[in-house]
């Protein structure tokens, strides 16, 4: 049939792992920002600044509170341990 080689560029499904090692590295920037206390978790404490940051990042003119943090947090928790773990 069509050459067997022709699926090997850097193209086409290459793309997806390259967002995903972007999306990696992006979301270790952040933990590497929001860790304050570098213990490999954000608690609801770290997760405010980083709500906040991203919603001025974002133009959103709001702020989110510790309890607002503390729901996002429980929507997002697998272990239910309080904290968002890095994945
Ligand atoms: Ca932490």
């Amino acid at each position: 049939m069509f050459g067997q080689g022709q699926g090997h560029g850097q193209s086409g499904q290459g793309f997806g792992n390259l967002t995903d090692e972007i999306l990696k590295a992006y979301i270790e920037q952040v933990f590497n920002k929001y860790d304050l206390d570098k213990n490999g978790t954000l608690d609801e404490h770290e997760l405010t600044f980083f709500f906040n940051d991203l919603f001025k990042a974002l133009n959103i003119p709001s702020e989110i509170n510790k309890q607002q943090t503390i729901e996002a947090i429980k929507s997002m928790d697998q272990n239910s341990d309080g904290n968002i773990d890095k994945k």
